[in-house]
């Protein structure tokens, strides 16, 4: 039996990037489904997360949470690619990029643009037009800071897996679910070529989510 336990929702960004570190480095890992948007998990997720949020990774009784610190530990504590760039250049342009995500990129990309204008009609729940405006208003600047580091070719560069791979895919993988991201990003040259490569590589497509029936990918 695994001695590793991820613990996460299977649609939450964050649980799928660190899916993808763990697939991008071959570990076996097991898997606690947990919602912690459900009120009644509340309790259930404060014990092992004391903001309740997920994931949370589990590794021979050492518990880590904050999706960046859980990538940091993947990639240090276990054989396979190294998905740490050795360069001072690539490394602070990856930490950049990850500061991004958490930044810029989750609140209005995922929670505004995502949820309303693609997953809650899908599950047939109300959708804030406002919520979408916002969102695709900031993220113009946000994604032209991204096209600017990708074209330097530092990072985020077709074929070298990062960890900020691992971390902004599953973001702009929904977000480009949009009719209004997909135009976005494919004006964006250098991250629409970083898109096309992350959206195939392996521990993409293994890490990937099953969305609910009707979502256009
Ligand atoms: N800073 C956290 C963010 C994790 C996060 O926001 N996870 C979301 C799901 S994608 C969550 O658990 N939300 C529950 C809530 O906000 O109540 C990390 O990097 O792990």
């Amino acid at each position: 039996m695994s001695d590793v336990t991820l613990t996460g929702y299977h649609l939450s960004v964050y649980t799928w990037a660190a899916r993808m570190a763990l697939a991008a480095k071959g570990v076996r890992f097991g898997t606690r489904e947990i919602d912690p948007f459900e009120p009644e998990n509340r309790e259930a997720m404060r014990k092992l997360h004391p903001f309740g949020k997920v994931p949370v990774l589990e590794h021979d009784g050492f518990r880590v949470y904050e999706t960046q610190a859980i990538m940091d530990y993947v990639d240090g504590a276990f054989d396979g690619p190294t998905l740490t760039p050795v360069t001072p250049k690539h490394r602070a342009r990856m930490r950049q990029v990850m500061g991004i995500v958490d930044s810029y990129v989750f609140q209005p990309l995922v929670l505004g643009v995502f949820v309303h204008r693609v997953y809650r009609p899908l599950v047939g729940e109300s959708v804030d037009e406002a919520a979408i405006a916002a969102g695709l208003e900031t993220a113009g600047p946000v994604l032209d800071a991204l096209e600017e580091i990708a074209a330097e070719e530092q990072t985020l560069v077709p074929g070298r897996l990062c960890l900020d791979t691992c971390l902004l895919w599953p973001m702009l993988g929904y977000f480009r679910m949009a009719p209004e991201g997909a135009e976005m990003m494919s004006a964006r040259p250098a991250l629409a070529a970083w898109a096309a490569w992350a959206e195939r590589c392996d521990a993409a497509r293994e890490s990937r989510p099953e969305l609910p029936e009707g979502a256009d990918r």
